[in-house]
């Protein structure tokens, strides 16, 4: 029997990562509108800024610029969550992370699919934040059951997307007509629903509790509630915003600007009011809001270390300004964060010196005709010009930023107080199985691209 040729899994995501885009700038008109102005201020920024064009030639990375964006999708239960990751794994995508989003008041706690090898990452970054709704801390305990029943009867995935999924586990991979099938049946999952689930009283009674319970609960399936692109200046963008007739929220989540971007910031601009059918209704008159949009501008990935001084100065910039960011105190949180971050070395140089962040090793070219040096340090190869350096691109999401945009969007009224924290463990179990520790993968990439550095020396 001939062995049918497989596509590979990173295809089937680079595809289905485009697919999504078509079917959500279908949708949300205003998407197309902030692609837009993204891919003129990449364009503005590569063209006046040749440092930045340089180095995103030398890592590849402005293949994918166009490429990327990452979604973000909200389920119910551990069923949901758990075939998810097996949809999720046909395109490559494994659970990275935990992101623990009660202690900001909302109900969730989250990974993020995707791919984990930095060449898998090169030919598709797309990443989809996924979080799972907390219903045990829903305090009405008819209501809870009520969320659950609903829940329980939903199915979010088509049989065919199904069928596939089971494929790939068992014949190892799919053909060329399954993958296109596959892209199309799992794109369903996905799809904005203008009829509810429930009545229009279940709606309130859902809403009051948490909106973003009802969001859950009350649709047929996890629509995409955003899709974002990613920015080379975060900060231009977020300034023309208004310009193209979008409204950003307050501020920008995440570091403050530096010449050397860190880990990541985003801003978002609200969720739109979208009529909906509730059952009860025989046209649609109600309505709920839950996509929006958002942009984001990705720096380097940090080591714990740097990870620790980030987590340390900006907690110290919120507590002095005492008070969620917000409309009123935006411009007291950009000056208190540009503040406390100068302690925070700002040169590619400074942050590799006091280990702070993940680096990509790279052959010069007066290291590839150079003889015999192998037996000279990292160190010494980086300083004589043999070899040089690159951050390596933050790939994931910060809990803090995300509780942020979650908030924007859901109002301030969203913001609940639980006793509960996190639970990990209920987490993975629902999964069905572990999280994989993102700072693993960057420690990974990093010592590959040393190891090729001197298998390439000689
Ligand atoms: C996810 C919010 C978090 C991000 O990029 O950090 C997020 C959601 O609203 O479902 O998108
Ligand atoms: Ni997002």
């Amino acid at each position: 029997m001939s062995h049918p040729s497989f596509v590979s899994p990173d295809l089937i995501r680079q595809r289905f990562s485009k697919a999504m885009s078509d079917m959500y700038r279908e949708e949300v008109p205003l998407y197309g509108a902030l692609m837009e102005l993204v891919e003129q201020t990449n364009r503005h920024v590569l063209e006046s800024d040749p440092q930045i064009a340089r180095q995103l030639n030398s890592t590849g990375e402005i293949q994918r610029l166009d490429l990327e964006r990452h979604g973000a999708i909200r389920v119910g239960t551990a069923a949901e969550l758990a075939t998810l990751a097996r949809l999720f794994a046909v395109m490559g995508m494994q659970p990275v992370g935990y992101y623990d989003l009660t202690p900001a008041g909302v109900p969730v706690h989250s990974t993020a699919f995707r791919a984990v090898h930095e060449a898998a990452l090169q030919v598709s970054p797309f990443r989809v934040f996924t979080s799972l709704l907390r219903l045990e801390l829903i305090e009405d305990l008819e209501l809870r059951a009520f969320a659950q029943s609903v829940l329980d009867k939903r199915s979010i995935f088509t049989p065919k997307a199904l069928n596939l999924i089971d494929r790939a586990e068992t014949e190892g991979g799919l053909t060329e007509p399954e993958a296109q099938d596959f892209v199309e049946q799992a794109l369903e999952t996905f799809r904005w629903h203008h009829s509810a689930t429930v009545t229009a009283e279940q709606y309130q009674k859902l809403s009051a509790q948490h909106r973003l319970i009802a969001d859950v609960v009350a649709f047929k399936g996890p629509h995409i509630n955003h899709l974002t692109p990613r920015t080379l200046d975060i900060d231009i963008v977020q300034a023309q915003m208004p310009a193209h007739g979008i409204t950003p929220k307050a501020v920008i989540e995440g570091p403050p600007r530096r010449q050397c971007p860190i880990l990541l910031r985003q801003t978002s601009f609200k969720a739109l009011d979208e009529p909906v059918a509730f059952t009860d209704q025989a046209e649609t008159r109600g309505s709920h809001s839950a996509r929006f949009g958002e942009i984001e501008q990705r720096g380097a990935a940090l080591t714990p270390k740097g990870r620790a001084l980030y987590d340390r100065l900006l907690n110290a910039a919120r507590d002095e300004l005492g008070d969620f960011p917000n409309e009123g105190n935006a411009a007291r949180y950009n000056a208190l964060m540009t503040q406390h971050f100068s302690e925070f070395p700002d040169t590619v140089e400074g942050m590799r010196l006091q280990e702070l962040a993940y680096f990509r090793y790279f052959v010069t070219e007066k290291g590839v005709g150079a003889p015999a040096l192998k037996s000279l340090s990292l160190e010494d190869l980086l300083s004589d010009g043999y070899l040089r350096v690159e951050p390596l691109v933050y790939e994931d999401f910060l809990p803090v930023s995300a509780a942020g945009i979650f908030q924007s969007n859901l109002g301030d009224a969203a913001q609940t107080h639980y006793g509960e924290h996190s639970n990990r463990q209920a987490f993975e179990q629902a999964l069905g199985r572990s999280t994989i520790d993102e700072l693993g993968l960057y420690a990974e990439t990093q010592r590959r691209s040393i190891e090729e550095c001197f298998a390439t020396l000689r």
